[in-house]
């Protein structure tokens, strides 16, 4: 039926063609053939009056006019003649054959000859008249008129017309049925090529693309196809998600449980005095976040400096403390530094030397050295309770930053069956920038004790391997990613760094976003319909916090609709207060903000609220879920893990995130508004089209960059690190066997 139908679709449109086809060449087959027989009788009419011009000229001559009318007559035989007729020059008509009309007079005959179409209509339908002259010696003697017949031409006419008629339906007919045929082989064809589409082939593989006519069908399907696929595995979550179950799986399988340590300048939990007695506080920064769910789930033992003003009254005689508290899931080593130390191994060389040297952030690097020479008594220190923590000789240690770039020589020095994975968190310069520092070779022969150096990003590796290759007399397998120094392998990767994506209960736990929204707009005093947009950040040079509200007076001054109903809130712990180029920042972060406030503030208005403290996770996560908003506009980044933080907390899947190019976690998330933080108005461009973005994009968007935040999360990061440690150290135990073999094998005949 289906068939049928689309068969009448083809065929009408056909038939009212071939029908005006048939129309339109009728009348004009008519014309053309009066024409041809027009000129046809006129030669024949030339032909009859020259072969009569003599006779009848002689015949007028014969006063006895039977001469002339057996003439006249004989020649009207003719077929194609009606009747022939001889006019005088006076008009008169002289003699006429049988059949010339009585009525007609040589005058109505002259007249009809000099028309265009020389037709007269007599008894028995219309004639064609033909006029020539008859000269006689003495000069034209008389016209010969001759009476054409016409009905032929009408005969003719009509069966051309029915054969044409016939022509024109038989083609139809011919086209019809060839339509038919034609349309049913590619009906099935067309059905057979959508089955085979629907069971996939030509579909997913593009090796056996589709036929070309199915192809937008193809491409339709392959987009309706991804996109349920992305739905699902949106819904589904990374299929083997990194989770501490796995982590600590991969720790007894891989690692067979071997001892895991790890060193890091900062601790996870800091005890401070305060009036009321002891109070507990976890210290803002990356490098935590990332560590402690790794250490949970695998119970080792943390060392790190303790700088708590009551850290020392709560640990125990090896000054070891249970974390976290209240959950004890693994043991905290503090390490005690007198203020010199701190001064020159934490803020002098660490951050003011290594930290601008390595983030290229226009900030001057600072190397003195007698902090290099604090900073070297401190790794050395570090270098000593890892030896002390270990219970075996080769435990797993993990070095985390920059702080300790010596370290891993040091351990090797030791423990040199010890497996040192180094993490990198921050990023790794060009050779020209390392270049100014005077003890970079020391700094890349420390970090070369590492079995595995990882960085954020491939980019940083690069840098790094091209440093040791410009400054070191080393082997570089780059197939391997290896670095062979000293007869030390180290192998460098990347591991981008994440952070533990809440668990279902957490979702759960955590209060709806508009109450989320409610809370922060009563708690700042913010107009209830305002656009949100949030900063979280140290206080830090390299965050971009100054780029971002130039940014923002750029779009206030540009957007003028935005006053009044935008609010920036830019949270800043403070962060390495003692230097003074953190003081100076801070400064000019504060003149800035009142600087906008001032301009496009009132009593009741303000831009930008600036809270220079430091919250817990509940409070951050609740300005997460409550922004429009988040602004991450570093000037360089290892990594980043605000961003991270804002996608997980959005589980409403809305909310914009603008991200700079020069943070590593612009490389994977993608779908950020990814801007130039140098560039104030491709910034303010992006606020604005984040703050006017509509939700289905917010929500593509969303969804996408939580997928990537779930999958790569930080279990995945340490995961990956300690799968590739457990294969290096199964590596080595061959090794180590395959010599003891041969040992044996050479020594047996010294045996015997
Ligand atoms: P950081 O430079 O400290 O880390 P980042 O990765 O952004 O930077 O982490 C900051 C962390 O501190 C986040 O967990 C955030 O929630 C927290 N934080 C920021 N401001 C806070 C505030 N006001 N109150 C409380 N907490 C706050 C370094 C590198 C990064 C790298 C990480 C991890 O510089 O590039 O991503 O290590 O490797």
């Amino acid at each position: 039926m289906n068939t049928f139908r689309l068969q009448l679709r083809f065929l009408v449109p056909l038939v009212l063609t071939l029908v005006a086809a048939a129309y339109l060449a009728l009348p004009l087959m008519d014309r053309l053939m009066l024409r041809w027989y027009a000129r046809d009788m006129n030669e024949r009419g030339s032909l009859v009056a020259n072969s009569l011009s003599e006779p009848v000229a002689a015949a007028l001559a014969d006063p006895d006019g039977t001469r002339l009318q057996t003439l006249l007559n004989r020649a009207a035989k003719d077929d194609r003649l009606v009747a022939i007729g001889l006019c005088a020059g006076d008009g008169r008509l002289l003699r006429r054959s049988t059949g010339f009309p009585a009525s007609l007079t040589c005058r109505k005959v002259q007249e009809a000859a000099l028309r265009a179409e020389p037709l007269l209509p007599i008894e028995g339908g219309p004639v064609h008249v033909d006029v020539y002259p008859i000269n006689a010696e003495s000069g034209r003697a008389a016209d010969l008129v001759l009476l054409h017949d016409m009905s032929f031409i009408e005969n003719r006419s009509q069966a051309t017309r029915q054969y044409l008629i016939i022509l024109i339906a038989s083609l139809g007919a011919v086209i019809a049925l060839v339509t038919i045929v034609v349309a049913q082989l590619s009906w099935r064809g067309w059905i057979a090529g959508a089955r085979a589409l629907l069971r996939g082939e030509g579909l997913l593989n593009p090796m056996f693309p589709p036929k070309p006519e199915l192809a937008p069908i193809a491409a339709e399907l392959r987009a309706r196809l991804r996109e349920l696929d992305d739905e699902y595995r949106r819904g589904q979550g990374p299929e083997a998600e990194w989770s501490p179950g796995r982590l600590r799986t991969l720790l007894r399988t891989n690692l067979r449980g071997d001892e895991i340590i790890v060193v890091s300048n900062r601790e996870p939990y800091i005890h401070e005095e305060a009036p009321a007695g002891i109070t507990v506080k976890r210290p803002a920064g990356g490098v935590v976040t990332a560590i402690e769910p790794v250490m949970r789930a695998c119970s080792g033992t943390w060392i790190a400096h303790g700088s708590g003003s009551a850290d020392a009254q709560v640990v125990d005689a090896h000054d070891h403390l249970l974390a976290p508290p209240g959950r004890q899931e693994y043991t905290l080593r503090r390490i005690w530094l007198s203020e010199a130390e701190e001064q020159g191994y934490y803020y002098g060389f660490a951050n003011e030397g290594l930290w601008p040297l390595c983030h290229v952030a226009h900030v001057r690097p600072v190397f003195r050295e007698k902090d290099w020479d604090a900073y070297r008594e401190v790794n050395n220190r570090f270098a000593d309770a890892v030896v002390s923590e270990a219970r075996s000789q080769d435990p797993v240690v993990l070095v985390q930053d920059y702080h300790f770039a010596l370290l891993p020589a040091m351990i090797r020095a030791r423990l040199p069956r010890a497996t040192i994975l180094t993490f990198w968190h921050i990023p790794w310069p060009n050779p020209e920038s390392f270049g100014i520092c005077p003890w970079g070779r020391e700094i890349l022969q420390g970090m070369l004790g590492s079995t595995i150096l990882g960085f954020h990003t491939r980019f940083h590796c690069k840098n790094f391997i091209d440093t040791v290759d410009r400054y070191l007399e080393a082997r570089i397998e780059h197939e391997h990613s290896t670095i062979c120094y000293r007869d030390q392998d180290t192998f460098i990767e990347s591991y981008p760094i994440s952070i533990e994506w809440p668990s279902p209960a957490s979702y759960a736990a955590w209060p709806p976003v508009e109450q989320c929204r409610r809370n922060v707009v009563q708690r700042l005093g913010l107009a209830p319909g305002a656009k949100i947009a949030v900063g979280v950040d140290r206080l830090d040079y390299t965050k971009g916090i100054l780029e971002r509200l130039h940014a923002i007076e750029h779009l206030l001054q540009t957007h003028g609709e935005w006053i009044g109903r935008f609010v920036f809130v830019q949270v800043a712990a403070p962060s390495r207060s003692s230097l003074e180029e953190y003081r100076l920042f801070h400064a000019r972060i504060r003149d800035v903000s009142a600087r906008i406030n001032q301009r496009f503030g009132n009593a009741n208005y303000q831009p930008v609220h600036l809270l220079t403290e430091s919250h817990d996770h509940e409070w951050l996560n609740e300005l997460y879920r409550a922004a429009d908003v988040c602004l991450v506009t570093s000037l360089h980044d290892g990594m980043n893990l605000v961003c991270k933080e804002f996608v997980a907390a959005r589980d409403d899947e809305r909310g914009v995130l603008i991200l700079s190019r020069f943070a590593g976690a612009a490389r994977e998330l993608t779908e950020a508004l990814i801007v130039n933080p140098y560039h104030v108005e491709e910034c303010a461009g992006a606020l604005q089209r984040a703050l006017t973005m509509p939700e289905a994009e917010q929500r593509e968007r969303m969804a996408s960059l939580r997928m990537t935040v779930r999958e790569f999360n930080v279990y995945r990061w340490a995961g990956r690190m300690l799968t590739d440690a457990g294969r290096l150290r199964l590596h080595q135990r061959i090794e180590a066997r395959v010599q003891r073999h041969q040992i044996t094998r050479d020594e047996a005949p010294l045996l015997s």
